[in-house]
């Protein structure tokens, strides 16, 4: 079962472990729909762990809040307009053409105004061992030699303010013409600098000039290892640079590095922040994804390599390597979630699938049934495997239960099996008996008359006693005549009735003596003792007239039941078979001879 990664809660959460911050910057992500870019991620990294501190600004950054406040100030600042679309399509070079265009008169108009009023503001406030005439000397000493020249007028005047309100400057007033260097600071940029510092240039500072160049020459060559597409602008500094010779050479030279450092600053600078930002991401999402997906060996391999390539020093390579390797893993961490999404889906049809059944089985069972109709919704509602864990867990302990309870009843049902199976067992042997005993019983049960069993015991009594007296005995069979289309047109019931009646009417018609045996169907065998053949076929005639007259009533409507007989008389010894196959060929001959007769048998 997989077990699902719960994020410590924002309270308990340890800020101090990167682990955690970044589980939780993943979390943010995710809750407020932003893209895993590595400008997010590190936004809401520092966000929770309340590393606010910002980050240098990168060169872009600086340029483009630049562009941000131009075109603030006017939306169709040309200036603006074309610095943006350069740094769209990352000109640099271009970029810093076009703000050479205009930054010089901005930022000296700018400076000018702050420095005035600083002017104004120091001219005024108390510095140790300084009058305000002796500032004022100071300030017109400058004006006077400087004015002619705006910038260098800008940096004396600069210089001398600070002079005034430096550190250094205790008790001496440090004259910022006579000694201009002393009151410089590193602020000014070095190539200014050296173009400053050959003002002047004498036999003895070309040689300097000469070894300073060549030291800028080979600092330029070193950034080449750093900056290998920069390469031929490096390598032509350098020979500008070595060839210097002339005050113009290296104020023009001096413009040119100012350039091409700002470049070297852009790309380094952007480059960093790529290698940082990509490195800080990939940590936060090897040290996350690992937590999160623990079964997954594939993602395992890939946070692997990626351990690798970030513990190793990054070149442009291996952050390509990097980068190829993250987006596959955010792919396929994508995939997993919708394998997970997938599973948890297939998890909950088979839970619903699973209560469906058990709901149908256990529909009788009302406080279980209730129980798992609430389950149901649960699980449709739940989209947290968790949660869906848990649910899963209560249902098995209910149905433990009810498959107990299932259980008894089964056995119940298996007891109540068994106990029919005895029943049928003792119905069947009371049926087998009943079976026995009718067989002892000797009269049909529709008609009263003697069944066949009684026939062979009448037909064996009587034949003992004449075989004993030799008085004579017959034998009669009678056919119903036609009896299927009575049964046919009125019914077999009725046809029962028909047959019920003919043996009243016999039983009535003949002596107590004579016996009345239903032989078959519709066929019956008369046995009248003591009596002779004729007098035995006037008796059956006597009997057809008798019917004649006592009709069979069906809906008070009158059915005349004719049969068709056979007499004969028993040989001496003669077996009840035969006696009874010659009526029975003698009744054939009636029936073939327009039935409702009586024929003698030879
Ligand atoms: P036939 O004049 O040639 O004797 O014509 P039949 O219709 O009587 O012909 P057959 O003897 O072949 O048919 C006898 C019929 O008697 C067939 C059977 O359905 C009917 N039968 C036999 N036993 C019973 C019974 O117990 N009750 C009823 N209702 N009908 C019976
Ligand atoms: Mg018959
Ligand atoms: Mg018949």
């Amino acid at each position: 079962m997989l077990t699902p990664v719960c994020p410590p809660k924002n309270g308990t959460m340890n800020k101090q472990n990167p682990s955690e911050v970044a589980r939780e910057t993943l979390k943010r992500l995710a809750q407020r729909k932003l893209l895993p870019t590595p400008e997010n991620y590190s936004r809401i990294f520092s966000e929770i762990s309340g590393n606010t501190q910002a980050e240098p600004d990168s060169a872009e950054k600086v340029l483009r809040d630049l562009v941000e406040h131009l075109l603030q100030n006017d939306k169709t600042s040309a200036t603006g307009l074309t610095l943006k679309k350069l740094l769209n399509e990352g000109k640099w070079d271009n970029c810093f053409a076009e703000i050479e265009k205009v930054l010089p008169k901005a930022t000296t108009e700018q400076s000018w105004s702050v420095l005035i009023r600083d002017l104004l503001r120091q001219l005024d406030l108390p510095h140790k061992g300084l009058t305000t005439s002796r500032k004022k000397e100071s300030l017109e000493a400058v004006l006077a030699r400087f004015s002619s020249n705006p910038e260098v007028l800008f940096e004396k005047l600069a210089n001398l303010m600070r002079s005034w309100s430096g550190p250094s400057d205790t008790n001496t007033l440090v004259d910022p013409i006579a000694d201009q260097d002393a009151v410089d600071t590193p602020r000014v940029a070095p190539a200014v600098e050296t173009v400053e510092a050959q003002n002047n240039i004498t036999e003895n500072s070309v040689e300097i000039l000469g070894k300073l160049a060549e030291l800028l020459a080979q600092t330029l060559e070193s950034t080449l290892s750093a900056q290998p597409e920069l390469g031929n602008e490096v390598i032509k500094l350098a020979i500008q640079v070595r060839q210097i010779k002339s005050h113009e050479q290296v104020s023009e030279l001096a413009k040119q590095l100012r350039h091409f450092w700002l470049k070297v600053e852009l790309r380094g600078g952007d480059k960093t922040k790529v290698q940082e930002g990509l490195v800080r991401l990939l940590r936060l999402l090897v040290e996350n994804v690992g937590e999160m997906v623990e079964d997954e060996d594939w993602l395992h391999g890939q946070i692997n390599t990626l351990h690798d390539i970030i513990s190793k020093p990054l070149d442009k390579l291996a952050i390509a390597d990097a980068e190829r390797s993250l987006r596959e893993a955010i792919i396929k961490q994508g995939l997993l979630k919708k394998n997970l999404t997938d599973a948890k889906s297939t998890l909950k049809s088979l839970m619903t699938t699973f209560i469906d059944r058990l709901g149908v089985i256990t529909v009788s069972t009302g406080d279980y049934h209730h129980k798992i109709e609430g389950y149901s919704q649960k699980i449709a509602q739940s989209n947290n495997l968790n949660e869906l864990g848990n649910l899963l867990e209560a249902i098995m302990q209910d149905t433990r239960v009810i498959q107990a309870s299932a259980l008894r009843s089964h056995e119940e049902l298996l007891e109540s099996r068994r106990q029919v199976g005895i029943a049928e067992a003792k119905i069947s042997q009371l049926e087998k008996e009943l079976s026995n005993v009718s067989e002892l019983v000797h009269h049909d049960q529709l008609t009263g008359a003697l069944n066949r069993r009684g026939l062979d015991e009448a037909f064996d009594r009587e034949s003992r006693r004449v075989d004993r007296s030799h008085d004579p005995l017959c034998v009669a069979l009678l056919d119903i005549d036609n009896f299927k289309r009575l049964n046919d047109t009125m019914g077999h019931q009725v046809g029962d009735q028909a047959l019920t009646h003919l043996c009243s009417v016999i039983r009535e018609a003949l002596r107590p003596t004579d016996s009345v045996a239903r032989y078959g169907g519709e066929e019956f065998v008369l046995i009248l003792p003591d009596i002779q053949l004729d007098e035995a076929a006037s008796t059956i005639e006597r009997l057809q007239r008798e019917l004649t007259r006592q009709f069979f009533m069906h809906e008070n409507d009158k059915v005349l039941v004719t049969f068709s007989a056979g007499v004969a008389q028993r040989a001496e010894a003669e077996p009840q078979e035969e006696v009874i196959g010659r009526a029975d060929k003698a009744m054939y001959q009636a029936k073939n001879t327009g039935k409702n007769r009586v024929v003698i048998a030879k």
